[in-house]
């Protein structure tokens, strides 16, 4: 699992701020496909009972694990891009909730992951419209020769990199990304769509043997499956067909973050080496992220099924592949069928003053997490007048969560599970991990 570790480091961090910048095309997307709705609209009391009922079976369970077990503990230098907000309290950081808006929105773009990442450097430079083309076949005559000191197959190396042409777009896509910051609710209800809301229902239908038998096997919720399915690439609808070899070399030969995918273009490799998928299947979006749930290869190869047993894991067209791989990828991240990811909850006045001492402490290499308070049993919470976002008791229940908000003081509060933690995992960014959740519930909720 050398990825596990792997998506903990400065690296793994850049993959998702990579991937940040594709999610602002479904933002656009979205805006183009539906209108917007109020997410805020009260939920059902049909999930509110379910809700609780996953809570008092997390509860039966023994209670919810204080941390993710995955976490790796490395560096989160990470999210460098984004604002340093260690000098507030965890709760009330600002986390730069940014989605980035890349001008151009790509046919194949990487839609949903990252949407809401915390903002990545934006570079003025201008990316080079021409190369040094003596200078890329030398950094590609490098790349075989590692590659195959690495293990991996001459004819596998000689095929992939064969035609390999460097892609001034993809620079340019890189370096020309607009940013802009924006609130949470103003990002949910973007991508809330009831569009996107009805046509996930409608896949629960058509797919409800097949998400069953992955719930099963997995032991993660279909309707989360769903949501994440929905909001990487529109429920599979977004096609991302960026020759994947062009783009991470394009991208490895080009300084700024050259160790990232250099490293990516090796794990590429290693895809095609161990037979997992055909040359011809490896397209991406211009950033390297790949197929129906958007992964990186190092994430492929650590996360990516084969549901349906046929030698490949296909998560471009096969349906089962897909779904079992986004499930994989959170129950390798802790996932517990056992919960659902949180709640919306009321802060009492002047509860602010009181976050400094719930920090939560270390870090996680995942900055949205380093910023949540520390877990507390939900009797605790309530013992301090949180209550539930209907003015109810919060459930009492042997459970504990942390507090999330997203916007800062002044903006809506969430009392997270460990769940929710787990799709940090996937993106690490507040507006990402809530909308999922809020999506997974709006998808159940009829
Ligand atoms: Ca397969």
């Amino acid at each position: 699992m050398m990825a596990v570790e792997r998506f903990g480091s400065s690296d793994g961090q850049r993959r998702r701020q990579v991937l940040a910048r594709s999610a602002s095309r479904l933002l656009l997307a979205g805006l183009v496909f539906s209108g917007l709705i109020a997410c805020a609209e009260s939920r059902s009391d049909r999930l509110a009972a379910r809700k609780e009922a996953e809570a008092a079976a997390a509860a039966a369970a023994g209670g919810t694990p204080a941390g993710a077990a995955t976490q790796p503990a490395s560096s989160s230098a990470a999210n460098a891009a984004t604002k340093p907000v260690q000098a507030a309290p965890a709760a009330t950081a600002q986390p730069a909730p940014a989605a980035q808006a890349a001008p151009t929105p790509a046919p194949n773009a990487t839609p949903g992951n990252a949407a809401a990442q915390p903002a990545a450097p934006v570079q003025e430079a201008r990316a080079p419209t021409s190369f040094d083309r003596a200078a890329f076949q030398k950094f590609l005559d490098g790349v075989r020769e590692e590659a195959v000191g690495k293990g991996i197959k001459s004819a596998v190396v000689q095929q992939a990199l064969a035609n390999v042409e460097p892609v001034a777009r993809v620079l340019e896509r890189d370096r020309n990304q607009a940013e802009f910051k924006i609130d949470f609710a103003t990002y949910r209800d973007r991508v809330i769509t009831t569009a996107n809301v009805e046509r996930g229902r409608r896949l629960r239908d058509q797919h409800r043997e097949l998400l069953g038998q992955v719930a099963q096997r997995y032991g993660v919720q279909p309707r989360f499956i769903l949501a994440i399915w929905g909001i990487e690439t529109r429920y599979g609808a977004v096609k991302a067909d960026v020759p994947l070899f062009n783009s991470l070399a394009t991208l490895a030969y080009d300084q700024r973050r050259s160790a990232f995918f250099r490293n990516e273009l090796f794990a590429a490799l290693q895809m095609l080496d161990r037979g997992y998928i055909d040359y011809g299947s490896m397209k991406g979006s211009w950033a390297g992220a790949m197929g129906q749930p958007q992964f990186m290869p190092s994430s492929y190869l650590a996360y990516a099924e084969d549901f349906d047993g046929d030698g490949k894991r296909d998560i471009w067209g096969n349906q089962g592949d897909v779904f079992a791989s986004i499930a994989n990828y959170l129950a390798k991240h802790s996932w517990s069928s056992a919960q659902t990811w949180g709640r919306d909850v009321k802060l009492p006045a002047g509860f602010q003053t009181k976050l400094p001492e719930l920090a939560r402490e270390g870090r996680s290499g995942c900055r949205a997490i380093d910023q949540m308070t520390r877990d507390l049993p939900l009797s605790e919470w309530a013992r301090l007048g949180v209550r539930r976002g209907d003015g109810g008791e919060l459930p009492r229940v042997n459970l504990s969560g942390a507090l999330v908000q997203p916007d800062g003081p002044n903006g809506p509060s969430f009392l997270v599970y460990a769940n929710y933690r787990s799709v940090l995992r996937y993106n690490c960014a507040h507006h990402y991990a809530l909308t999922v959740s809020m999506l997974a519930d709006r998808i159940e909720g009829s």
